[in-house]
This record gives C-alpha cells, structure tokens and sequence, in this order.
C-alpha cells in the first residue's frame, strides 16, 4: 500500500488560489514546500503529483520542481510537458507509474483542489492512501477573495469532526522528526500575513 502526503497552504476556510495561483506570496512556506517535498535519503528522489492546472500556475523558471521527480495528470493525452514532468491521464495512471520506481522515497498530492479532493477520497482499503496532510495554515487575513478551496478534510476545532475524517494532530516534534530539518513552531508572521505549519496524520 502507497501511503500518499498531501501538502497544501490553506485559509481558515480553506481557500487555496485566487485567479489561478496562490492568493499569497509567502516565501517562508514556499521554502519550506520546497525543502519538505524535496528532502530524501541520498540515491532517492520524491515525487510530486499534480494536476494540470498546479502544473500552469508554478512559474516556468521553478518548472520542473528541481530534484523532484514531477507528474501531470491531464485528461488530454496530448498536454505538452516537453519532457519535464511525466504526463498522466488520471490518477490511478500516475499512483502506478510511481509506484513502479524504486528511486522514490515519498510522494506528495500538492494540489489543486480537484486532486486533493480525489486522493482524500480514496479509500483506506485502496492501493493509495493519504494518511498525512503536511497543512500551513494561514490564519490571518481571511483572504476572503479566495476562488479556490480545500474539501472540508481536518477537524475545526478540537473534540468535533475528529473522529468523522479520522484525522488528528501531530505534535511539532513529529512534524519536524518526519520532515527531517527543523521547522518553526506556533503562529509565523510574514509581511502581515500569520501561518502555521501544522502536521495531520491518520491511522
Ligand atoms: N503547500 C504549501 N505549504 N504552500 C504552497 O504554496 C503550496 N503550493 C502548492 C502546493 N502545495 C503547497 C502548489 N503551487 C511552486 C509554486 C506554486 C506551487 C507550488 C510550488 C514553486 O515555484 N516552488 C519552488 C520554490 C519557489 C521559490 O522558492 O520561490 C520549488 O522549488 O518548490
């Protein structure tokens, strides 16, 4: 069984883009997606699954996400990727092909919300499972004009939909023995805009 980490930056209530990119620009969780995703014993690479939008919206001088062993999903076999990532016609296609590499360590669903929403909704029993979610949680401002969400994935608060998604909260100790380099903790702040990196995990 393939367990999968979905990571995502997400509004309180779960906006994630705005006219096709991310609705922030917050370098310290860009450095931290990047390093996160990134991060592999020698002789390994991860992989990052995307769909084709996410894939349109990284800036072309950061495409393919370097050291990083990219994948497209599109139903339009003909997408031009040029051969920098590996083009895929849905899901379940780029679960396999990964799957068949001995040179990946972890794989990452980075978005969009289609994607997260897909691979959230496989079942524990199926070939892949996400049993992580690696959330930087922007808590303020609101980034009302969000145009993109998260499906409704983690407990609001503590002691309600907990045991509806299965999903608990990782201490800042495992998220960062997991990760593998030291991440801040508790609530950041970059030109005016509050995040956390939170880790979620479920069993
Ligand atoms: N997860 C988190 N925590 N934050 C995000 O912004 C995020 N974004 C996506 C998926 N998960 C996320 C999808 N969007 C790049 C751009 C957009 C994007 C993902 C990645 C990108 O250009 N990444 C470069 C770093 C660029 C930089 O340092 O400014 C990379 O090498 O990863």
């Amino acid at each position: 069984m393939s367990r999968l980490t979905l990571i995502v930056a997400a509004t309180k209530a779960n906006g994630i883009g705005k006219n096709g990119g991310l609705p922030w620009r917050i370098s310290k969780d860009m450095s931290y997606f990047a390093q996160a995703t990134t991060n592999a014993p020698a002789e390994k690479q991860n992989a990052v699954i995307m769909g084709r939008t996410t894939w349109e919206s990284i800036p072309k001088k950061f495409r393919p996400l370097r050291n990083r062993s990219n994948h497209v999903i599109s139903r339009n076999a003909e997408y031009e990727l040029n051969g920098q990532a590996e083009l895929h016609e849905s899901l379940e296609a780029a679960m396999h092909s990964v799957a068949k590499s001995d040179k990946v360590h972890r794989v990452f669903i980075i978005g969009g919300a289609s994607i997260y929403k897909e691979t959230l909704n496989l079942p524990r029993d199926s070939s892949s499972f996400v049993d992580r979610i690696l959330l930087t949680r922007v808590t303020s401002p609101a980034f009302e004009d969000c145009d993109t969400f998260m499906p409704e994935f983690i407990p609001r608060s503590k002691g309600t939909a907990g045991d509806v998604h299965g999903w608990s909260r990782a201490s800042h100790a495992e998220l960062q023995a997991w990760v593998g380099f030291d991440v801040p903790d508790s609530v950041q702040s970059e030109n005016g805009v509050d995040f956390e990196f939170q880790m979620w995990v479920r069993h």
